[in-house]
């Protein structure tokens, strides 16, 4: 996933009749668990801007952006969304949408503009502004303290290839829990670290651009005892809130019987839905998979797997598609894996029923006492627009159904006993979606980038119609098989 090559034009949108029909609640209602948690997530960099403001220091991602050819359109984070300084304006609102939390996170380089050392408390006034604004408005905030903007200056130092990076985040945590803590009832430590290891390390789409296996191996481990050393620290100084790790999860599927594409898809599996997911859980690495691919664990030193096994309260999963896995072929060139549905912008399959399985593999796999989606949503065309009491409206039909068949198998999974405590829709506003830059847009607020008006799209204000009532229509039978691109298969 998150390949610039696989931006495919076959995708859900239309305004057909399926669309039409899952635009209001009406029909078979499925209601959600008292107390169910609605709320929308966002990333410091993606929204915030102002690179250089009360002492910020250089992200990777400043770093990154600033390299023709990395970012597909040429774009970096430096207004983004303007966040930083229309903060209020978007607490005000979220509010009027009626979510009940807001995910985003810290930038690190804010906090510790030297990446350790002393702490720029100009840069956590924001945050603290943020976190009061929120509670005033009756949102619940939910910080995450990493989400792979690492300061620059420890780059330099080895990054995630470096032991020490784990030891400058865990001082880096304290510092923040020291100062939100007695407003925050859950801290997350990292967003998708599968991510920041593989696409940073591995395939180098990602800052800091490196190819090396082996350091994908070594930033994972890193990342992972990250976590831990900072969930020892949030445990002592604020005892009472929830600990959480984000992962994000995309399940494999072999694309035939063929023995080869069956072994291919596990290793899949392993990589990137049980190489944190094990450890955090206390099943350690994926042992066939690292002897497999030849990982020594030299990182691994006494102590490190207790620690980053320790309880956890609430595990963070993020799902947007699954994968159909076949077995590269010798001179393979094929870019693009085989699709049986439909696609998004971003060339990802749309395939809802993956999540309710996840969901109950999850549940029966490590028994954690509590999951939350912290990360759905889609992007799409954006391309047709309605009047609405906002004015000009996108049309987000296509969104609407995705998000609301998702959530619809959150209900299924529930129904079985899964407990899932809440769903955050990805993302609150379009906004700088990494190697794409701009061109990939999931907001269900649309952000015009030249004037930064906010506009809800129509999938806000169904979002929050379903937040306020807690129930959704039943989105009826999914599409099928063959609906979507198959993509050179
Ligand atoms: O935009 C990203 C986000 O930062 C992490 N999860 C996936 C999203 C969509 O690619």
């Amino acid at each position: 996933m998150n390949h610039p090559t696989t931006t495919t034009a076959a995708h859900a949108g239309g305004n057909d009749d399926r669309f039409r029909r899952s635009d209001a609640i009406a029909g078979d209602e499925l209601t959600l668990p008292d107390g169910f948690i609605w709320g929308s997530a966002t990333s410091s960099f993606q929204i915030e801007g102002s690179p250089d403001a009360d002492g910020k220091s250089e992200s990777i991602w400043d770093r990154f952006c600033s390299v023709p050819g990395n970012v597909l359109d040429g774009t970096d984070g430096d207004v983004a969304c303007d966040h930083y300084t229309r903060w209020s304006d978007d607490v005000a609102l979220m509010a009027s949408m009626g979510l009940h939390a807001y995910r985003f996170s810290i930038a690190w380089t804010r906090v510790l503009p030297g990446g350790t050392g002393a702490v720029n408390h100009a840069g956590l006034d924001f945050y603290d502004r943020l976190v009061d604004g929120l509670l005033s408005a009756g949102i619940t905030p939910m910080p995450t303290l990493y989400h792979w903007d690492l300061p620059q200056v420890l780059d330099d130092q080895g990054g995630w290839l470096s032991r020490d990076t784990a030891h400058a985040f865990a001082d880096y945590a304290e510092a923040v829990v020291e100062r939100l803590g007695d407003r925050i009832g859950t801290w997350t430590t990292l967003n998708e670290p599968f991510v920041s290891a593989n696409h940073g390390y591995v395939t180098g789409e990602h800052a800091p651009g490196h190819t090396s296996l082996s350091e994908g191996f070594a930033a994972s481990h890193h990342l992972l005892l990250a976590h831990g050393l900072a969930g020892e620290r949030i445990r002592s100084a604020a005892p009472d809130a929830d600990l959480a790790i984000v992962l994000n999860f995309t399940p494999a599927t072999p694309a035939s019987d063929d023995p080869a594409d069956i072994a291919e898809c596990a290793i899949q599996n392993d990589l990137q839905n049980r190489w944190y997911a094990d450890p955090v859980g206390g099943l350690g690495y994926p042992e066939e998979t690292a002897a497999a691919l030849g990982w020594d664990r030299s990182e691994v030193l006494d102590g490190d797997m207790a620690l980053i096994s320790m309880p956890i309260d609430l595990l963070g999963v993020n799902f947007y598609s699954r994968q159909i896995v076949r077995a590269p072929l010798p001179d393979d060139n094929r870019a693009e894996e085989p699709k049986e549905f439909a696609t998004t912008a971003m060339g990802w399959e749309i395939h809802p029923p993956s999540l309710g399985e996840l969901l109950r593999e999850l549940d029966s796999r490590y028994g954690f006492s509590k999951l939350m989606i912290t990360e759905n949503g889609c992007a799409m065309p954006d391309d047709t627009r309605v009047e609405s009491a906002h004015g000009s409206q996108v049309d987000d039909l296509d969104r609407l159904d995705y998000v609301q068949r998702h959530i619809a198998q959150v209900h299924s999974a529930i129904e079985d006993g899964v407990p899932v405590v809440g769903y955050l829709v990805w993302s609150l506003f379009d906004n700088f979606e990494w190697a794409w830059g701009y061109t990939g847009r999931f907001g269900i607020v649309e952000v015009d980038f030249d004037t930064q008006r906010r506009t809800p799209k129509r999938s806000a204000d169904w979002f929050s119609k379903v937040a306020a009532s807690n129930v959704l229509a039943d989105p009826g039978p999914e599409p099928e098989s063959g609906s979507g691109a198959s993509a050179d298969a």
